[in-house]
């Protein structure tokens, strides 16, 4: 289920242009509009999920496989010598897209922010 005015939500159902880096039946991958770091790449579930705190034992599969996702696909993208992964949370955990997302930072540093 998506929901119609939610931007990553509009970017599953190709309402909005991206690259696609992976997609399966559930997950999107696609690079962040304001990379933080050389390769900065947004994980979303294709369902709609607003935060990991609205994420239940129903998630727990997907959740699993995105973070075994990010390795390979951080390598894939360039980021050959280590990454890191944030998942903001709420107001206070600084998210700003009310869509539950992976960030994959990686590539040489320095990166702009985090
Ligand atoms: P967060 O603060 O964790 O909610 O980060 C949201 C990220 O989403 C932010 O780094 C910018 C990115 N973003 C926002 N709108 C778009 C968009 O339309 N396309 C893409 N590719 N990224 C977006």
């Amino acid at each position: 289920m998506t929901e119609p005015h939610c931007i990553f939500c509009r970017i599953v159902r190709g309402e909005l242009p991206t690259k696609r880096i992976f997609e399966d039946d559930e997950i999107l991958v696609f690079p962040d509009i304001n990379p933080a770091a050389p390769v900065h790449l947004l994980m979303v579930p294709k369902t709609h999920v607003a935060t990991l705190d609205a994420a239940g034992a129903e998630h727990e599969r997907l959740l699993g496989r995105m973070l075994l996702l990010a390795p390979r696909l951080a390598r894939e993208q360039g980021a050959t010598n280590g990454f890191r992964i944030v998942i903001n949370n709420g107001p206070d955990g600084g998210q700003e897209v009310y869509h539950l997302h992976v960030h994959v930072l990686g590539g040489p540093r320095p990166w702009k922010r985090l």
